[in-house]
């Protein structure tokens, strides 16, 4: 089923399940190059999200702030590349949400943990937002936060489950959003953790 969460964004149900399997094992290939990390914001705290990334550029963070790199700073080396399992799934799904030609070169990989939370913030580091965000859900179920234009906006709350895909695009791009900390739930395939992958065209 597909639920409309605004103009632009919808929730895409089970959409990636016919895809586990292969996003698995290119997950665990991607993981091995360029191992998950706890980045540091630029206040200086370790996030609790532990994260790496694939594609052409990997979102980054430290002391001096929220960049896209074409390099990992952990190794020096080029990010490992898109998984074609990543890039037809992101394909497919931005499609059935009615944006065509879908071609993204950055994947955030996000790993939380129980009592894990991302608070609420918006996607503003890319160079173009016209092209949607592609989230996959995978392993433990969060619930997403799903705010307005502005931070003190009453945020809906999503429920989403392994396998969930969600796209976000035009008007709905710029929106607040984040994780309610997870709750215990292991799940059969993956344990106590969550795993998000978001894509993105952000060069
Ligand atoms: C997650 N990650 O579940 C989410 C999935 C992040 C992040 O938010 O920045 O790593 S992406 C959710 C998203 C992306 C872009 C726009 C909106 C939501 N939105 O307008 O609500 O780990
Ligand atoms: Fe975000």
């Amino acid at each position: 089923g597909v639920l409309s969460l605004g103009r632009d964004a919808c929730v895409l149900r089970g959409f990636a399940l016919p895809w586990v399997e292969r996003l698995l094992a290119a997950l665990a290939e991607v993981e091995r190059a360029a191992p998950l990390r706890h980045m540091l914001t630029p206040g200086g705290l370790a996030m609790s999200v532990a994260n790496t990334n694939c594609g052409a550029l990997g979102w980054v963070s430290d002391r001096r702030g929220y960049r896209y790199s074409a390099t990992d700073p952990a190794s020096g080396q080029p990010w490992p590349a898109m998984p074609a399992a990543f890039a037809e799934l992101a394909l497919a799904a931005a499609g059935a949400a009615g944006f065509t030609g879908y071609a993204p070169d950055a994947c955030l990989i996000n790993h939380y943990r129980p009592g894990t939370r991302l608070s609420l913030h918006q996607d503003k580091d890319e160079r173009d937002h016209r092209a949607p965000i592609v989230s996959v859900s995978l392993g433990m179920p969060a619930v997403f936060l799903f705010g307005g234009l502005a931070r003190a906006d009453k945020a809906a709350r999503v429920p989403l489950q392994h396998g969930d895909v969600v796209v976000w695009g035009g008007v709905d791009r710029l929106r607040f959003h984040g994780v309610l900390p997870l709750k215990d739930l292991p799940h059969p395939l993956l344990g106590a953790e969550r795993i998000n992958l978001t894509l993105r065209q952000a060069g």
